[in-house]
């Protein structure tokens, strides 16, 4: 039976509006353990790592806070590595998007030293593939993509001594708000994007169905959840909020596809931000989600 190993992450240094730092305890409210344990699942909740606070501080060489990004980073990485070596699938509870940085680079070398293939799902409303050139914030959870790629301050780009991820193992989905320059790299690098014109245009069923191309059971599948990926009028609890975005019927089904593919085997739950939820509906839907991700559905379905 899969253990799924909770890991908390209370930060929000690479954010600027404060607050993702809650979102561990949010989500243990809203009963996550519970909830999963309730589907057969075996969980343990690691609870939560440490790491420098929040020092508030301006932009320096276009990004904030590089030293304390970089400590969460590590903490993420080791708990995630060690919990793959276990032979668990770990949870990460955020804690700010520049988290999946230490959690995917986890996966990726994992993933290496057993020659097993890689995809990465993203869901966001965001591209977070700016770099320290290009941010116009210097706030580094909106750079994850491009550190994981190569790009970006030296220490997260290499947090494990390489790159983590080749152009081809990552897709977006529910983009709706890229910067101009950003534009640029998305589209130099390939990236595959399923922004939300082409998820109004084929449909969820046909997009996920387009993103889980390929991906079968030797593909280790990691689904990086950004909260504002689903439309701010079911998902008010996050700090950079872009209408127009997932519903709740839409990222069921994409939720309820990935459980039938089988291949989960790690996930980032990141840009919950109870300060700016309303009486933690934002964590409940997270959870009423992972439930989802994790097996449950409404029938008996025939496999
Ligand atoms: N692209 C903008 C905004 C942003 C990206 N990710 C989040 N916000 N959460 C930036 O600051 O890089
Ligand atoms: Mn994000
Ligand atoms: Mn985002």
């Amino acid at each position: 039976m899969t253990t799924v190993t909770l890991i908390g992450a209370p930060t929000d240094v690479g954010a600027s509006v404060l607050g993702a730092s809650m979102g561990p305890d949010a989500l243990r409210i809203a009963g996550i353990a519970r909830a999963l344990r309730g589907l057969g699942l075996q969980v343990q909740d690691a609870g939560n790592l440490h790491g420098p606070g929040n020092p508030q501080a301006l932009p320096q060489d276009g990004f904030r806070h590089l030293d304390e990004v970089v400590h969460w980073n590590r903490a993420v990485f080791d708990a995630g590595a060690a919990a793959l070596a276990r032979g668990e699938l770990p949870l990460l509870m955020g804690g700010d998007h520049c988290l999946a940085i230490g959690s995917i680079s986890a996966v990726a070398a994992h993933c290496r030293a057993r020659g097993k293939r890689l995809k990465v799902l993203w869901f966001d409303a965001h591209a977070d593939a700016n770099t320290p050139e290009t941010s116009p914030s210097g706030n580094i959870h909106g750079m994850p993509v491009a550190c994981l790629l190569g790009h970006g301050p030296h220490a997260l780009s290499q947090l494990t001594g390489g790159t983590a991820l080749a152009a081809g193992e990552i897709a977006l989905i529910g983009v709706r708000s890229v910067d101009p320059v950003e534009k640029r790299f998305v589209a130099e690098h390939g990236i595959e994007v399923y922004d939300m014109r082409t998820i109004d245009e084929l449909g969820m069923r046909a997009v996920m169905q387009a993103a889980l191309e390929g991906v079968d059971g030797d593909t280790h599948l990691h689904v990086s959840f950004d909260m504002d990926a689903m439309d701010p009028s079911v998902a008010p609890g996050v700090g950079t909020d872009v209408r127009g975005g997932l519903t709740y019927r839409e990222t069921q089904l994409c939720m309820e596809m990935l459980a039938d593919c089988g291949c989960l085997a790690s996930a980032d739950l990141v840009e919950l931000n109870p300060a700016l939820d309303v009486r933690n509906q934002t964590a409940e839907l997270a959870v009423d989600l992972l439930e989802s991700l994790f097996g449950k559905s409404t029938l008996m379905r025939p496999r």
